[in-house]
C-alpha cells in the first residue's frame, strides 16, 4: 500500500513553523486578488483537465471521444471511468480505501454545459458510480440519489453490481483495526480522488467527479466529491471547477462553486483557486494534514490550479499538449 500512496502526516509543531514561516510561493500575503506565481496557462480549442498523475490516462480516455466526435459529457463521463475501473487504484472505484467498518463506499458526480447535474454518494458494489450519476441526471427530476436507495435505481435502472475483494486492502484495513485512530492526511504523491473538467471545439463545458472518499471515514460520511458547487461545479456561460483533498473543508466552503463565481467576476482560474483555498485556509487554526487542490477551466481556454500543500499536480490534454503539472501551493511540506 505504501509504495502507491505516501501519506505525509505533519505534527501540530511541524505545521505551525511552516505557517508561520512559508506561506505562499510569492508574497505569503493570504487576502485579497493577489498574482500568483503559478500563472494560469491557456488553450486553443478543446482541452481536458483532471486531477493528480491518474489524470493522464483519463485524459487520453477523454481526449479520444473529442477527437471522435463525442460529446464532451460523454468525455467526461467515460475519462474518470477509466479510473474507477483500475483497480490498483486506492482512493477511486471499487479497489479504493474502505471506511472504517471495512465497507468501499462511492461517491460521484457529472454535471453538463446547461448546469443539469447528476450525484451518487455513499453507493456500495458498483464498478462506475459517476455512470449511475448520469444516468440520474437523465433519467429523473432528482440530482441527488445516495446509499441503499441509490443502489436499488440502479440495480432497477441496468447497472450490475460486481463484488471484489482486494486482500491488500483488507490486510491495510486489519492494520488500521488495531489502532482504529481517524487522522485526516495529505496525500502529498497522487492517486487520489479524480476530478475533470473540459470543454469542446464548440465551448461547451461539462465537468465529474468521482472517489471513494477519504480512507476509514465514518460509515455513511459522503465527502464533497458527489456535491455539486463543492467538489464539481459547471456553469457554461463561465467555467468550471473540481477539488480534491479533505472534503469537509471544500463542502464548507462551497469550494468549487466560490472558484466559478470569482471566475465570473474576471479572476484569472489560478487566482481563483488561490483564492478558494485561502478562505479554507483564513478559517483553519491548524492546517495539519489538511489538504485541499482546486483545478479550475475558464471558457476562454484558461486553466489553473492551487492547493494548500505542495504535491498536488493535475494532468492537461490539448490540441498541443499534453502534461501533468504541479498547482501553487500556500504550504510547504518539510
Ligand atoms: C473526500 N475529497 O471524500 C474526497 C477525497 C479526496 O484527495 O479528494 N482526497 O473528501
Amino acid at each position: 500500500m505504501s509504495d502507491r500512496r505516501e501519506f505525509i502526516k505533519l505534527g501540530v509543531a511541524g505545521t505551525a513553523a511552516l505557517v508561520t514561516g512559508c506561506v505562499g510561493k510569492d508574497d505569503g500575503a493570504s487576502t485579497g486578488p493577489k498574482r500568483s506565481s503559478g500563472a494560469s496557462a491557456k488553450a486553443k480549442g478543446a482541452i481536458v483537465l483532471s486531477t493528480w498523475d491518474h489524470g493522464m490516462p483519463a485524459n487520453a480516455k477523454a481526449w479520444s471521444i473529442l477527437q471522435g466526435g463525442g460529446s464532451v459529457l460523454d468525455a467526461v463521463e467515460q475519462g474518470v471511468g477509466v479510473i474507477e475501473s483500475d483497480l490498483t487504484n486506492r482512493s477511486v472505484g471499487l479497489g479504493g480505501m474502505p471506511d472504517r467498518d471495512g465497507h468501499v463506499t462511492l461517491d460521484a458526480c457529472i454535471q453538463d454545459h446547461n448546469g443539469r447535474a447528476g450525484a451518487v454518494a455513499f453507493v456500495q458494489r458498483f464498478e462506475h458510480p459517476v455512470s449511475i450519476a448520469r444516468a440520474v441526471m437523465e433519467r429523473t427530476p432528482h440530482v441527488m440519489l445516495v446509499g441503499a436507495g441509490a443502489e436499488r435505481w440502479a440495480l432497477e435502472n441496468g447497472f450490475s453490481p460486481r463484488d471484489v475483494e482486494i486482500p491488500e486492502v483488507r490486510k491495510a484495513w486489519t492494520e488500521w483495526l488495531k489502532k482504529g485512530e481517524y487522522v485526516p492526511v495529505a496525500n502529498v504523491e497522487n492517486h487520489d480522488t479524480i476530478g475533470m473538467v473540459a470543454m469542446d471545439a464548440q465551448g461547451r463545458l461539462a465537468g465529474s467527479c468521482t472517489t471513494s472518499g477519504m480512507a476509514f471515514k465514518v460509515h455513511g460520511r459522503v465527502g464533497d466529491s458527489p456535491i455539486i458547487g463543492a467538489g464539481l461545479f459547471v456553469d457554461g456561460e463561465v467555467g468550471a471547477a473540481c477539488a480534491t483533498g479533505v472534503g469537509e473543508l471544500v463542502i464548507r466552503n462551497a469550494g468549487s462553486h466560490t472558484v466559478v463565481e470569482l471566475m465570473r467576476a474576471g479572476w484569472d482560474p489560478t487566482e481563483a483557486c488561490r483564492e478558494a483555498v485561502q478562505r479554507i485556509l483564513r478559517k483553519l487554526p491548524d492546517p495539519t494534514g489538511m489538504q485541499v487542490g482546486f483545478l479550475a477551466l475558464r471558457k476562454d481556454g484558461s486553466y489553473g490550479g492551487w492547493s494548500v500543500f505542495n504535491g498536488f499536480n493535475y494532468a492537461v490534454r490539448s490540441t498541443d499538449l499534453e502534461d501533468l503539472v504541479d498547482s501553487g501551493h500556500d504550504l510547504k511540506l518539510p
